[in-house]
């Protein structure tokens, strides 16, 4: 089993798209073991890109990131990291298979609708941002011989 970190980007929540990008995830059959709206901290911002500073989308996308609530989330199930970028789809929204949720949702590659981290050490590090251990929740729902 795999933990993933996803986060739903400001303008996708605006957008009202939160409950149809969760289906996706969902009806796959990966398990939410956490979830929370936020309204990101600047400190957080530069924690979770950390790896992008210097960039010269790094600036535009903080603003960005920071420009409204956003849901992160905690995804489990095998081969989880993978499962998601692929349903998330490629970074730049053009590129993206039209099913992804990139695909069909985004147009700009900045505001391209969902983050989800790119490995099992990052994933960790990510969700570390947002979450204490205890909002972690571990459960059973009975679909564990179904996947
Ligand atoms: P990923 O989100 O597919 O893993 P990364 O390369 O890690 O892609 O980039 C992180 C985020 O930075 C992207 O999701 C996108 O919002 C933004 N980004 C990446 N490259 C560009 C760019 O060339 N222009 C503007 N924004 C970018
Ligand atoms: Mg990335």
């Amino acid at each position: 089993m795999e933990r993933e970190f996803v986060m739903i980007k400001p303008n996708a929540v605006k957008r009202g798209l939160t409950s149809e990008i969760i289906k996706n995830y969902e009806q796959k059959g990966l398990k939410i073991v956490a979830m929370k709206m936020i309204k990101m901290k600047k400190s957080q911002a530069e924690r979770l890109y950390t790896q992008h500073k210097g960039k010269d989308f790094y600036e535009p996308l903080l603003e960005f990131i920071l420009s409204g609530p956003v849901i992160v989330m905690i995804l489990e199930g095998p081969r989880a990291i993978e499962t998601v970028r692929n349903i998330n789809g490629e970074t730049d929204p053009l590129k993206a298979s039209p099913g992804s949720i990139r695909g069909k949702y985004g147009l700009s590659v900045r505001k391209n609708i969902v983050h989800a981290s790119d490995s099992n050490k990052n994933a960790e590090e990510e969700w570390k941002i947002f979450f204490k251990e205890e909002e972690i929740i571990e459960y059973r729902n009975g679909l564990e011989n179904e996947l």
